[in-house]
Formats: structure tokens, sequence, C-alpha cells
């Protein structure tokens, strides 16, 4: 049973070796630890001082800088290729305790999940501003409707998975985050999950992936509504449909019950065409945005094909076994 640990760095030469020196070296029921660290193109010494690290087997360095989401993917793709049966991803800011990695990994060992989440306790956080809270609070909720199970803390970057899941993975849909697709993309396959309470270590330094609170509301609403009409296209296109279906639907009845009771039976004009005009208009729209759904949701069900033969054929190549 080997076990890789990532962890993507952008300029982290200042705290890579401590987050290398707190991850623990030898774990119950696993025979090897190694660490990969990923550089995103970073200017400073990162790469040499992660080369020199003794638990370091591999360094991925990209050309350029690409972003978190391709930093952890390649990180993804270069344990796979170590042979890890369980990968590990943290940060390279020793945020996240690496003390509780071998619990972290204990449902994977176990059989019993094939991805863990180390969930933060985000009220507990003093250092998280009252939006960054707000705003964590409910993407964690609107994931986890999509994803139809309950994570407290989806953008939690403390996470197991297992070799298979591993072969899962991919981002699409954002550069700068894999966190809330990732726990998406597993959890539409099925995939079982569970959940590790932890606490984090006091901050090091201020975030590197978002500069402020604004940016972090911003960034994290644009990435769930992304993942929304990526990962769930019918129900979002259902809902407007709705919206404006049913309303439509209202008015032509209205119309058609005034036609009725008055014009056919009592032979008096009954007007009320404004009513028809408009709820033409909306049933229209209401119509068009269900075919839409349907649309959507065959190419949602296209992508999940290719999402297999992606899978299958990580399997049939080198990164497999
Ligand atoms: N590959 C890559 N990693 C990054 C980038 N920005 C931050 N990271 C790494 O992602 C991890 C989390 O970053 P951090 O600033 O601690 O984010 P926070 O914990 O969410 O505030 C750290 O290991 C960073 O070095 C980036 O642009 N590319
Ligand atoms: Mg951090």
């Amino acid at each position: 049973m080997k076990l890789v640990i990532q962890i993507p760095c952008y300029n982290e030469e200042e705290f890579i070796t401590a987050a290398l020196d707190a991850l623990p070296r030898s774990i119950a029921g696993v025979d090897s630890v190694e660490a990969v660290v990923i550089d995103d193109g970073s200017s400073d010494r990162t790469s040499e001082i992660a080369r020199a690290h003794p638990l370091v087997r591999k360094v991925v360095r990209l050309p350029y800088h690409q972003g978190l989401a391709a930093g952890f993917m390649a990180g993804i793709a270069a344990s796979l290729d170590l042979g890890a049966d369980i990968i590990v991803n943290t940060d390279a800011d020793n945020q996240y305790p690496a003390s509780r990695i071998p619990e972290l990994i204990r449902p994977v060992l176990d059989g019993k999940a094939e991805f863990v989440i180390g969930c933060r306790n985000i009220e507990e956080i003093r250092h998280f501003s009252f939006a960054k809270k707000i705003a964590q609070r409910l993407g964690s909720r609107v994931v986890s409707a999509i994803c139809g199970q309950q994570v407290p803390d989806v953008t939690s970057g403390f996470r197991a998975f297992s070799r298979n899941s591993a072969l899962w993975l991919d981002v699409v849909s954002s550069k700068y985050t894999y966190t809330l697709e990732t726990l998406i993309r597993l959890a539409s396959r099925g995939i079982p999950i569970s959940v590790l309470e932890i606490s984090v270590n006091p901050p090091v330094r201020s975030s590197r992936l978002m500069k402020s609170s604004v940016e972090y509301v911003v960034r994290s609403a644009g990435d769930i509504l992304k993942l929304f009409y990526t990962y769930s296209p019918l129900k979002l296109f259902l809902f407007f449909a709705a919206l404006f279906g049913l309303p439509g639907l209202f008015l032509i009845f209205r119309f058609l019950y005034f036609y009725i009771t008055r014009t056919l039976i009592q032979g008096i004009a009954s007007g009320y065409i404004q009513s028809l005009t408009l709820g033409t208009a909306a049933l229209t729209i209401g119509v068009f945005m269900l075919l839409m759904g349907v649309l959507s949701d065959l190419i949602f069900t296209n992508r999940k094909i290719l999402e297999k033969i992606l899978f299958h054929q990580h399997i049939n190549s080198k990164n497999g076994r």
C-alpha cells in the first residue's frame, strides 16, 4: 500500500520545508509514504528547496504559471504515475493538520470510502472574515445539494483519494480551484465519500488564492453557478421552464375561462387579449427552456460517456497499472 502526499505550490520557498517536515513518515497499514510537490511556475526557489527534502520523491515543475486547478491535476497524474494506492492533497502553508493524515486515509484503507474530505469548522476559524464565512456556508449548502450529500466544508484542500477515485478526476470549470468540481464529479459517479472533522493550524501568511473577501465571494459565486449548469443542467433549465411556463399557462387559461364563460355562453365580447398575448409569450419561453434542458441533459450524458472513456484510457495508459 503506497501513499503519495501531494502539495501544490506557488512561491512557497519560505513555508514548504515546514509543511514537508510535518508530514508523517510511516503509517500503520501503509508500506511507503512519499511526497510530490508541484511547482506552478514559481519565481522563487520552491523547486530546489522541495527537491532537497528526503520525503520528496518527485517535483513537478510546470513550465509557466497555470493556476491551482492545473497544479492539482498535474500532481494527481504524477502520483498515479508513481503507483500511488492512496493520494493525499494538502497545502504548502501547513494550514492543515498533517498529524491527522492517518485518520484521513483510514476510511480508504478500510474500504469504507474512496474519497475523504477533512472538514474545518468554519465558524471557529478566526482569520476568516464574515463575508468569507457566509460564502463558505452558502457554497457548502449549494454544492452539497448538487452532490446529494452533506459536506460541511466543500473548499477544504485536505483530502484523501483512493487510486480508483483519482482516476476519475478532472477539472474543466475553473482555473483557480479544483475543490468544488472534484467533489461534484466524484459524487455524480456515486463514489463513496466520507468526511473527517479537523481543526486548522494558525495562519503563517495571507491566502495566495484570494486577495480579498469580495474577490472570494464573487469568484465562488461564479464557480458555483458554472458548476450548477455544468453538472445539473436539467434542474436549472426546469426551474426557468417553470418560472416562465406556469404563469404563461395561467394567463392562457384566464383568457380561455373568460372566452368560454362570456363570449361562447353569454355572447358578449370578453377581451383579455393581453392575457393571451403575454401568456403565449411566456409559455413559448417556458417550452424553449424545457427543450434547452433536455438538450443540455443530453450533452451532460455525452460528457459522462467521455469521462468513462478517459477513465478507461487512464487505466490502460502508463498511469494505470
Ligand atoms: N499550483 C498552484 N498552487 C497554488 C496557487 N496559488 C496557491 N497555490 C497553492 O495552493 C495551496 C493553497 O493556497 P493558500 O494560499 O494556502 O489558499 P487558502 O488556504 O485557500 O487561503 C498552497 O499550497 C499554495 O501554494 C497557484 O496559482 N497555483
Ligand atoms: Mg492555506
